[in-house]
Order: structure tokens, then sequence, then C-alpha cells
């Protein structure tokens, strides 16, 4: 299923009049709404090709129909989202679950659909069907060197795979750890983890980056040998300048303070991008912003204060990712919701007034800090973001879009009503 630009223009049309009055409403109170909404069309959001299908929990897995049978529906997938909203337009491939069979014809239908590549993940927590030896105790920190350079070689691959689609970064997550105290000698699985980084490190090319992930917990719950930013950071430290650490929302202790992390990341210029996410308990995966909306506008504060100290450029110079799985919900209308949350927290941070801020600051005047948070934070810019949808041609409105043009019913008839998508 395609949806024609007519459709979408229809839809517009017929949202305009209650829109225009919501937007006339904002724009008076603030006056830099025209730079804000430019950097709203210039922002996008990868979208994970394993977050198509429906997700699910190890006490099952209930699917949707119509769900995406191959890469090149998975592509169709991500397409039909970035027609809605011109937000997600870039994929981020799992290899082996989505090896191109002809790197060309996916070059080309990416490309068709407005799309980049985005980081390759890599995956070395599962055993794949004919692979010589098991990643049960570990990938690359295992205490076989055969092993590990089985992980090792597999990155490599991945890299090549990117290559030949012109993505430009590589996403290292490890499922590796202990369940048990005793288990693991921390430091040698420490030591063999670094050594096997730095031989996929040396294969990155030079113009590539390489994203180190942490997780708190899961599957390994004693130790996971790269656990949080610290360990994450002295990897990427030690790596050097193209490796950089990823913040997964959902890979913290309960209460961690995401956003402080993220400022002296963004300091160190250690900060490589972002699994958006929300959860309530753990890695939950949730549609990002649906339970705490405030975190996901302060991490954002954080963000665009950081990048401006740096002159970052917001929408290329950190790798921006959706990371969520969906157990109830279409997967491509939760995605729809994800990525309005982001932007919407987003602008949020682009309205703060950083002068009053710093000032209020070097005041200690804690409430005037807060004020200044919150008032952003209380502000509907609802209307700004849709305002950036309609000039790059999106959907006023995206989710409702979806629904009037019966996206998923059309995606069953062409699919069937019994599809399950790899991923998680
Ligand atoms: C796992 O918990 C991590 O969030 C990974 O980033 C990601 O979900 C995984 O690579 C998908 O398979
Ligand atoms: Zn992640
Ligand atoms: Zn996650
Ligand atoms: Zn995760």
């Amino acid at each position: 299923m395609l949806i024609e630009k007519s459709q979408i223009d229809q839809h517009n049309s017929d949202n305009q009049a209650s829109h225009q009055k919501r937007f006339d409403f904002i724009k008076l109170e603030i006056p830099q709404v025209e730079a804000v909404i430019q950097k709203l069309i210039d922002f996008q959001i990868a979208i994970p090709s394993w977050a198509l299908g429906t997700g699910g929990t190890r006490f099952g897995r209930f699917s949707g129909g119509g769900e995406p049978r191959n890469l090149e529906e998975k592509i169709a997938d991500i397409g039909l989202l970035h027609k809605l909203n011109q937000s997600s337009g870039a994929i981020s491939l799992h290899i082996p679950w989505d090896i191109p069979q002809d790197y060309d014809a996916i070059k080309n239908l990416t490309a068709s659909h407005g799309l980049r590549f985005d980081a390759m993940n890599s995956n070395t927590f599962q055993d794949q069907k004919g692979q010589e030896l098991s990643y049960k105790f570990g990938s690359l920190q295992h205490v076989n060197k055969a092993v590990r350079q089985q992980a090792i070689a597999h990155n490599i691959e991945v890299i090549q795979q990117g290559l030949a689609l012109g993505s430009d970064s590589l996403t290292v997550w490890l499922a590796d750890g202990s369940c048990f105290p005793g288990q693991l000698n921390f430091r040698k699985a420490f030591q063999n983890t670094l050594e096997s980084l730095q031989e996929i490190y040396a294969a990155l090319p030079k113009d590539w980056k390489m994203f180190v992930e942490y997780k708190a917990f899961e599957p390994n719950f004693y130790s996971m040998t790269v656990g949080d930013w610290g360990q994450s950071l002295l990897f990427a430290n030690k790596l050097g300048p193209q490796a950089y650490t990823l913040v997964d929302l959902g890979h913290h202790l309960p209460n961690a303070n995401i956003e402080q992390i993220v400022s002296l990341l963004l300091m160190e210029g250690k900060l490589g991008g972002f699994h958006f996410n929300d959860s309530k308990y753990g890695d939950d995966d949730l549609t990002a912003g649906s339970l705490k909306p405030y975190q996901l506008f302060l991490i954002f504060n954080e963000l665009v204060e950081g990048m401006d100290a740096k002159n970052m450029n917001h929408a290329k110079d950190l790798g921006w990712m959706i990371d969520a799985s969906h157990n109830v919900k279409d997967p491509l209308e939760d995605l729809l919701q994800s990525v309005e949350a982001i932007m919407i927290a987003y602008t949020q941070a682009l309205l703060v007034d950083r002068t009053a801020l710093q000032q209020a600051q070097e005041e200690n005047d804690t409430v005037k800090c807060q004020e200044l948070l919150q008032n952003v934070f209380r502000t509907d810019v609802r209307a700004i973001v849709a305002e950036a949808r309609l000039r790059s041609g999106a959907a006023l409105d995206p989710v409702a879009a979806y629904r009037k043009l019966a996206v998923r019913q059309e995606l069953i008839k062409e699919r069937g009503a019994v599809t399950v998508a790899t991923g998680l």
C-alpha cells in the first residue's frame, strides 16, 4: 500500500480550520516560532526494523495482522510512517534479521520512500541456525577466544553490510554478563570485551561511528558487562574518537537521573545517540513519553542546552532512534505516537529561555528555575509540531489519518491476517 499525496492533502484540508485557530493562538506567544518550525522539519527519528511487528513477552505474543514479512515490507511500513509525519526518515537494521538479498534493489526501495539507513545493529545475543559456537555464556566477553572471534567476525560483517547500504554507524548492544555471583571474573570479562571491541573498531571505516549501548540488567541479572554509562564510557574512551556511548532510556536502574547522564556525556563529547522509549519498571520499551513525559522533556532540555553549547547540529550530530516493543497496540500507530511525543519534548526544550534560566541558576533562585522549565512543559505546543508537519507535506494528525485511510486494514488485505515479523 502507498499513501498518495492527495490523501494527505485531503486530510489536511479537512483539519485546516481547527489547526489554524490553535496555531494562530500559540504563535502569538512564541516570537521565535519560525526558527523552531525549521528545526522540527529538519529533525528525523530513525525507526528500528524490529519494532514494526507485535512484540511480546516470554509469556506470549499476540500477533496482529498485516505485519511486514520481509525487509522490503519493513521498509514499506517505515515509508508509510514517514509519509504521515515526515519525521521518520531513517531505518535501523538488525543483522542477521534483515540481510538484504539484493543490495541495489533495497537501496533504491529505501530511497524511493525518502529514507536513509541509520545505525546497523549486530546480534550476538542469540544463536543463529547453523552457528558454530554458542553465545550462551557471552560473546565479546567469552572465556573462549574462538567464541569472541566469531562475535568479532559477525560485527565486522555487519559493518560490511552497512557499507554496502550506505549506513555510517554500528550499534553494539551486548547481552554479555553473568547470572550468578562468582560466575565471571569482572576484570577479565571487561578486558576480553575491550579487546574484542578494539578489533571491531579497527575495521570501522574512518567516517563511521561506533555506539556502545549499555544496559543495567536482562538477559543477565547479576552483572552486565556493559551495565551502565560508566562502563560504556570507559570502553568508548579506550576505543577512540569514533566510539560513543548510546543511551537507551529503558536501560537504567529505577530513578536514575538520565538527564544528568546525558548532560555529562555531551560535555565529554561522548554521547553518540539515543534509543527512545518509556518504562515504569525496567526495559519495558513502551511508547516514548507515555509514562514520564516530564523526564523526556528534561532530557531534551539537556540535549538542546548541551548541543548548543558545543555548536552541534541537532538533526545530524547525534543518532536519534526509537527502540520499542508493542504488545497490545498496532505497532505503526504506536510508533507515530512515539515520534509525536519526541517532537513535543524537543519543541518544548527549544522554547526554554536559556538566558533567564542561567541567570536564575546564578542567583540560586530555585523557584524561578522550576517555573521556567515547568511553564514550558505545560505549554501546549502540539499545534507547532503539526504546523511543521503541514509545511513538510505530512499529515496534521498522523494517527487520525492512518485510521481514516484504513492503513492496517489495507496491509492485512495485502499481507494476510496471520503474519509474524522478525524482531523482539
Ligand atoms: C536491548 O535491550 C537493546 O535495547 C537493543 O538496543 C535492542 O533492543 C536490540 O538490539 C533489539 O534487538
Ligand atoms: Zn536499545
Ligand atoms: Zn530499550
Ligand atoms: Zn533494551
